[in-house]
């Protein structure tokens, strides 16, 4: 860490604190043009910068000290210096620009303040265990280790490794993760392995890679600015990925062409040359029939298909049926709208297509995804600058440590599948240990299996499937059930509530590794302040229980971790912390120490066995469930920019809880009207699942028969009215995007709103 003292050679200490203030505040200023930005100064203006300045000022400099980082919320990936006294984060301010390629100057409003967790009343500071009568009492970590060691061997005696499963986080860093894989084979004799990617965006991982080779981004964040066109569907950019909205506004306000489709006219769609309202739930068939007008009309790119793809013929016999009166007749999209998106896509020379849970989320999201890169292969839109694929990745390392570094069921790391020979005997040769050739439970699975019997012990690691998971009601009863369940996480999460043994983890902010964000591109993550109470680093953790479980695990930090990962992982060859902290990152393929790194896929070749795109022929897709007289609405769900997913981060500050500290629905004003419902009315949402009840957004960004809801508080569990069994196929992706359900202005007494049997969570108050 550097001292402030050696950072402001030329100030005396006064000066340095009153600069800080002063380029806090014109920061703050400067940038209300740069929409992130200026919805952190906007949301809390005076009340939080002053109290960043109060606190600076009454620290003495010499005790501050700064250091770069990268942010632990979204994988947009931004980095930033973070003042601290070695204790409690003070401030965050942008790092040099050539230290945070991604966000150049500008941080969200997570970003920039949301760190009142780090500290918060519900912060895990030691072990806990149950005592005789079942409930929780703190314990030493000797006596936490002894009842894991205990827990997990009983069940590998009873009823063989493969009865415990183990979820990964993606909030962990690469190295945490690459261990985590490793403890699952190793230690204890699973594949079932995996993470929230499974939630999130394997199917676009499956469809990507199934088309092209590589199942990530093809481009990098600078390619936003060298496109002619950007093409987005299914991503709520300025609410979920901040930063990079702020990007594409901006380039969008510069007169290029910007296209976007949702059902909800998002932020986003504000700045868009075209924004097209969809129906939600049938994005293959418009996406094939903008496949099918290009092709009609001969707008594609014929020398691109000629020489760098397959399946063409194919492609084009499966969206003959998509007729411009088809699409209108299933999805809403007019015949106009698809001529008018097919010609910005045909006649722009650099089209990017941006992407995520909209399309991804469903029981065919894997479809959708194929679809959409047969789109951008027929016209060309791939290897070049400002053209490619872009599926924004969520979780801050959800792209690192969710897939590349292999907690998965089916791959080691690298996207190794394991399934091949070759790659589990040098991985059983590495680890030392029998590997079944066998590919483990997906997360969604997991649950499922749990109820066959098939699973009886789970090792989760910094994820809240109680709360995240579809159908969270069966979650949480399996959950229950399970015969030995640790939880390893920052707080006493609603799932830790199920536990047998819970250990206290550090944030990002409390320790050292890399992240890898949306674009491929590893960063530095480093230990800005001294872990709360006994809280130990993941990887400290499973290093101690895997050496307590006959293992002679000997790292003694994480840069010996990524050595081990690199030396057995291709397209991470030649990236080690030394590099990426000297080069300010380094994105994969990257094979050997000497390689540059890889800014932009597919420039020569696909990632394929005859270096082409094996486009794949999409045909008509639906729901699982579909609207009916009894449940008329279409449900999606998602999040709020100023939320994270189960607000164990985001709850404890107080500033963020003033604008938003409940969940809502957004229902359109036709279908309000005819309710009886006004905006702020409570209403009950029915599934065939459960129900619930949150007030009412009244409002025509939402089209009619549509009704949102976000996903942040436990108390309004909106995956009480999802489903756990509608999976996608291949991704096993659930149909988060999709539900039907029935409203009712709620009968009851405001008071009196019962909501149900989730208990709120800790750093919650
Ligand atoms: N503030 C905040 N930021 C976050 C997160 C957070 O919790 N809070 N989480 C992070 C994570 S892990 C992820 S994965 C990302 C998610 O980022 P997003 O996917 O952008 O987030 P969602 O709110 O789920 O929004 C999905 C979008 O899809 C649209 N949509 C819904 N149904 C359909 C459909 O059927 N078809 C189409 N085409 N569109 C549809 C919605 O209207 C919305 O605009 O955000 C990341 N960033
Ligand atoms: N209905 C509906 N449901 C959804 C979605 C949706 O759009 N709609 N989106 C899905 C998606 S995309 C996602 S990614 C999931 C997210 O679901 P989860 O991953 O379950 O949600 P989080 O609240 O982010 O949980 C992360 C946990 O990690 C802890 N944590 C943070 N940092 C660390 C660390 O370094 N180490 C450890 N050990 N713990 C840490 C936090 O305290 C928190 O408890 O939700 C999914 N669920
Ligand atoms: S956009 Fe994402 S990575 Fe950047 S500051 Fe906001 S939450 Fe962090
Ligand atoms: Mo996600």
């Amino acid at each position: 860490m550097t001292n402030l003292d050696e950072r402001t050679t030329d100030d005396d200490e006064k000066n340095g604190v009153a600069s800080f203030m002063q380029g806090a505040k014109e920061q703050a200023l400067k940038n209300v043009e740069h929409v992130a930005e200026g919805t952190a100064a906007g949301t809390m203006p005076e009340g939080k910068l002053f109290d960043i300045a109060t606190q600076i000022s009454d620290k003495r400099l010499a005790d501050l000290t700064v250091e770069d980082t990268t942010c632990g919320y979204c994988a947009v990936g931004c980095r930033f210096d973070v003042y601290t006294d070695g204790d409690e984060v003070l401030a965050t301010r942008p790092t040099e620009p050539e230290k945070s390629p991604v966000n150049g100057i500008s941080t969200c409003v997570k970003g920039k303040f949301s760190y009142d967790f780090v500290d918060s009343e519900g912060r895990l500071t030691s072990p806990l265990v149950r005592d005789e009568n079942g409930e929780f009492r703190e314990a030493s970590w000797e006596e936490a280790y002894g009842r894991v060691v205990e827990g997990f061997q009983e069940i590998q005696e009873k009823y063989g490794g493969s009865a415990m499963s183990m979820i990964a986080s993606s909030k962990a860093t690469n190295e945490e993760n690459y261990l985590m894989g490793k403890f699952a084979r190793q230690v204890l004799g699973t594949n079932s392995v995996d993470n929230c990617n499974r939630l999130c965006h394997s199917s676009t991982v499956a469809g990507l890679a199934r088309t092209y080779g590589y199942g990530a981004a093809s481009v990098s964040t600078e390619d936003f600015e060298q496109a002619d066109a950007i093409f987005l569907t299914g991503s709520n950019t300025t609410e979920a990925h901040p930063v990079l909205g702020t990007r594409i506004k901006q380039h969008a306000k510069e007169g290029n062409e910007l296209v976007v489709f949702d059902p909800r006219k998002v932020q986003i769609a504000e700045y868009a040359t075209q924004y097209t309202k969809v129906r939600p739930g049938f994005d293959q068939v418009w996406i094939n029939g903008l496949t099918r007008y290009i092709i009609e009309n001969d707008l594609y790119d014929e020398e691109f298909v000629e020489e760098r793809t397959t399946g063409f013929e194919q492609v084009k016999e499966s969206v003959e049926e998509f007729t411009p009166e088809y699409v209108e007749e299933v999805t809403d999209v007019s015949e106009e709208d698809i001529a008018s998106a097919a010609e910005t896509i045909a006649n722009n020379d650099r089209v990017l297509f941006g992407w995520t849970l909209g399309l991804t989320e469903h029981s065919h999201g894997t479809e959708n995804i194929m679809a959409m890169a047969n789109l951008a292969a027929i016209t060309g839109n791939l290897g070049k600058p400002g053209t490619g694929v872009s599926p924004f990745r969520g979780q801050n390392n959800v792209q690192g440590g969710g897939g590349d570094m292999g907690p998965l069921p089916d791959n080691f790391p690298g996207y190794q599948s394991i399934t091949d020979d070759d790659n589990r005997e040098k991985f059983e040769e590495a680890w030392d240990c029998e590997i079944d050739p066998e590919p483990g439970f997906y997360t969604t699975e997991m649950f499922l299996a749990a109820d066959d019997g098939d699973l009886r012990g789970m090792y989760c690691i910094g994820e809240n499937p109680s709360l995240s998971e579809p159908g969270s009601n069966h979650a949480s009863e399996m959950l229950e059930e399970m015969e030995f369940l640790v939880v390893q996480d920052l707080f006493l999460n609603d799932t830790a509530q199920f536990a047998d043994v819970v250990l206290p983890a550090v944030s990002f902010l409390e320790k050292t590794g890399t992240f890898t964000n949306t674009d491929r591109r590893v960063q530095m993550v480093k230990q800005v302040i001294e872990p709360k109470g006994d809280a130990k680093a993941d990887w400290e953790i499973l290093q101690d229980l895997a050496n307590r479980m006959g293992r002679e695990w000997d790292y003694s930090e994480t840069s010996e971790i990524m050595e081990e990962m690199r030396q057995l992982t291709p397209i991470y060859g030649g990236i080690t912390q030394e590099r990426v902290e000297e080069e300010g990152g380094l994105q994969w393929p990257c094979y050997d120490l000497d390689h540059p790194g890889t800014e932009r896929l597919y420039e020569e070749e696909f990632n394929t066995d005859d270096g082409k795109a094996h486009l794949q022929p999409v045909g008509y897709g639906e729901p699982g469930e579909l609207p009916d007289e009894e449940y008329p609405f279409s449900l999606t769900t998602g999040r709020v920019l100023y939320q994270y997913h189960t607000g164990t981060m985001t709850h404890p500050e107080e500033g963020i809880m003033d604008y938003n500290d409940r969940d809502f629905v957004e229902i359109n004003p036709e279908d309000a009207a005819n309710y009886g419902i006004e905006d702020g009315d409570l209403v009950t949402l029915e599934s065939r699942r459960g129900e619930i009840t949150v007030p009412a957004q009244v409002t025509a960004r939402i089209g009619k028969g549509v009704v949102f809801a976000p996903i942040h508080f436990a108390e309004t569990c909106v995956n009480q009215l999802t489903d756990s069994t509608r999976l996608d196929p291949d991704a096993r992706t659930p149909e988060f995007k999709f539900s039907a359900v029935r409203v009712s202005p709620y009968e009851g007494d405001a008071e009196q709103v019962s909501y149900d049997n989730v208990e709120p969570i800790s750093g919650d108050d």
